[in-house]
């Protein structure tokens, strides 16, 4: 006795192909031209463009506070910039079909969003490697800009020097900084070990800061600068900026430490080498030459 396998076919499955189904161009010339598709277009162009203002004024502000007072601080600035611009219009579709499916399909339709119109872009080759092509080009700039600007950053913290690069000849000045709950102190070993919880430096020299934490972790943040750190218990962690600003800036705890991690800030001074010399005699160090 046999069974017949009566389950259908993968064939059976599959939608029948439209025999008379006209070229991708027509159907997506067809399909720019539907008014719905025309408001989508026009609503995604407007909210992209009016990123561009809106990222201005955040950079305006930014500058506003002070920043960048480092290299490394222009450069994470015009990096946030350059990404707010290149992710406007993934924002601006998005944000354009979920105004339309809440208020836009009623005046198109009356009722249901127009599905059965869908196929003319769903399938067609110009529109696929068009939204693939599209989107690739705008992720692989950005990988490309980080990895630059990553490059740049590491060589501004006076972490490395590029090979076809003249070396810093300016002195610098290392700077030991240790965290606790809920303060910072800074040592100045070159200049016999003064001891200060506001951070006092010279413009235009490079500082070198060696991090570390008596406690718990905690995060060394001189924000106009753009310096950001771990502060690790039993550990030392380096980094370093050079300030090319006149100004008080702030310093801030940025690692959840405890009950009074929010009030966890101090100032960095930036001074002329005069008025870090003056200071230096009044601490009691040696002249730092
Ligand atoms: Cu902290």
């Amino acid at each position: 006795m046999s069974v017949v396998d009566e389950r259908p076919t993968a064939e059976a499955d599959e939608p029948e192909e439209p025999t008379n189904r006209p070229e991708p161009s027509y159907r997506l010339r067809e399909w720019l031209s539907r008014p719905y598709v025309r408001h989508l277009l026009i609503i995604f162009v407007i909210l992209t463009l009016a990123v561009i203002p809106a990222a201005w004024l955040v950079l305006h502000f930014m500058n506003l506070s002070g920043a960048p007072a480092s290299d490394i601080m222009y450069e994470i600035e015009r990096t946030m910039f350059v990404f707010t611009l290149v992710s406007a219009p993934v924002m601006a579709i998005t944000a354009t079909i979920l105004l339309y499916s809440l208020f836009g399909w009623g005046r198109v339709r009356g009722e249901e969003p127009p599905m059965q119109e869908s196929p003319a872009i769903r399938s067609n080759p110009i529109a696929i490697v068009g939204w693939i092509g599209a989107t690739s080009l705008l992720a692989a700039f950005l990988v490309i800009w980080g990895l630059v600007e990553l490059a740049r950053i590491t060589e501004f913290s006076n972490g490395t020097t590029a090979a076809n690069q003249q070396p810093n000849t300016a002195k610098p000045l290392d700077i030991n900084v240790t965290g606790q709950q809920w303060l910072w102190t800074f040592e100045y070993p070159g200049q016999q070990s003064i001891t200060t919880d506001v951070l006092v430096v010279p413009i235009n020299t490079p500082i070198y800061f060696n991090v570390t934490s008596k406690d718990v972790l905690h995060n060394f943040w001189v924000v106009e600068l753009g310096v950001k750190i771990d502060a690790n218990p039993g550990a030392i962690t380096n980094t370093g900026v050079t300030p090319n600003k006149l100004g008080n800036f702030n310093i801030r705890c940025a690692e959840l430490c405890g009950l009074h991690h929010a009030y966890m800030e101090t100032q960095i001074k930036v001074v002329t080498q005069e008025q870090f010399d003056a200071w230096v005699r009044e601490m009691g160090g040696k002249k730092f030459v």
